[in-house]
């Protein structure tokens, strides 16, 4: 993170939304330069505050009136709460569609011009493997989660051509220590390549609504930036280094989800409530 190392704390107080989760723990460490306080907020127990440069507020995103209070007097926003995987549309609907309405609602009330937007790479999970798309492809969610984050992505446009809120969407591929299977070895994203990517996107001019793909420098990558690049993204890690140990695992059918599509076995999730 030494290219992004700010000469002068941009933020006074930011805000993580998802901060219990696998994601948020690591962001609370990485966005500490960049703010003298960070907000913390999720539904769930979050460890305490470890100092006066951070703020702890538990809040159901579902809740609006709990959302307008969380906003009040943060700079920018780093929205990362929500349910993280695929799930019946009822459970999906508070958290993550409710729950962005209600974070743009607030950031409206409260001036809150920037926000990041933790979208996924199952915005357009429906694309196969063999084929690349930029941001300008048209959405092919593959899940009930992954519509939740297109309309989180066109609720962030709506809010900037209404009201001038500037908005980063990351469709995050898949963003863990390590690549897991093979499908990770194009989707992984580093944690620190993540943290490279959110601070672009909050301290670069002029991002209107900007979709940008969370990948590393990986070898066999299914995205394309360039559309994003006024950004700035340069990605320093790649999933090489971990080839050797996924392609020890045992080769999937060809016909395999997860061989086949972008988004994998999000695929062939559900139907739920059948019975
Ligand atoms: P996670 O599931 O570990 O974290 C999500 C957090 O949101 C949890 O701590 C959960 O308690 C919280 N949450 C759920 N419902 C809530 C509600 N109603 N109100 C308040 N908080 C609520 O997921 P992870 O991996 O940390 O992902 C973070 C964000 O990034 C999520 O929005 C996810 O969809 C997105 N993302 C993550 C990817 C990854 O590879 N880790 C890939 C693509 C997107
Ligand atoms: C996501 O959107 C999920 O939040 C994460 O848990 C992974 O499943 C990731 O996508 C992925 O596609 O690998």
């Amino acid at each position: 993170m030494t290219n992004t190392t700010p000469a002068q704390t941009p933020f006074n107080r930011l805000l993580l939304t998802g901060a219990a989760g696998g994601l948020g723990k690591v962001l609370r460490e990485t966005l500490r330069p960049y703010t003298h306080i960070l907000r913390l907020s999720d539904i769930s127990e979050m460890a305490p505050a470890t100092g006066s440069h951070e703020e702890i507020q538990t809040c159901d995103l579902s809740d609006k009136a709990a959302v307008h209070q969380l906003v009040e007097g943060v700079d920018a926003i780093v929205h990362f709460g929500g349910v993280s995987v695929e799930r019946p549309f009822e459970e999906i609907l508070g958290a993550n569609i409710s729950g962005t309405f209600h974070i743009y609602e607030a950031a409206r009330r409260h001036g809150v011009k920037r926000v990041i937007f933790a979208s996924s790479n199952h915005v357009i999970g429906f694309y196969r493997q063999d084929e690349k798309i930029d941001a300008s492809a048209a959405k092919r969610p593959d899940s009930y989660y992954g519509l939740s984050k297109s309309y989180g992505e066109d609720m962030a446009s709506f809010y900037f051509d209404r009201y001038g809120i500037e908005t980063v969407s990351i469709r995050i591929g898949s963003s863990f220590p390590e690549p897991q299977n093979r499908r990770m070895m194009s989707t992984w994203l580093s944690y620190d390549d993540l943290t490279q990517l959110i601070y672009r996107g909050l301290t670069a001019p002029n991002v209107g609504h900007t979709v940008v793909y969370g990948a590393s420098d990986n070898r066999d990558l299914w995205w394309d930036n360039r559309l994003a690049s006024y950004l700035g993204y340069s990605p320093k890690d790649t999933s090489e280094g971990f080839r050797a140990q996924v392609e020890a695992q045992p080769m999937p059918a060809a016909n395999d989800p997860t061989m086949v599509y972008q988004g994998g076995a999000f695929v062939e999730a559900g139907p739920f409530g059948d019975d």
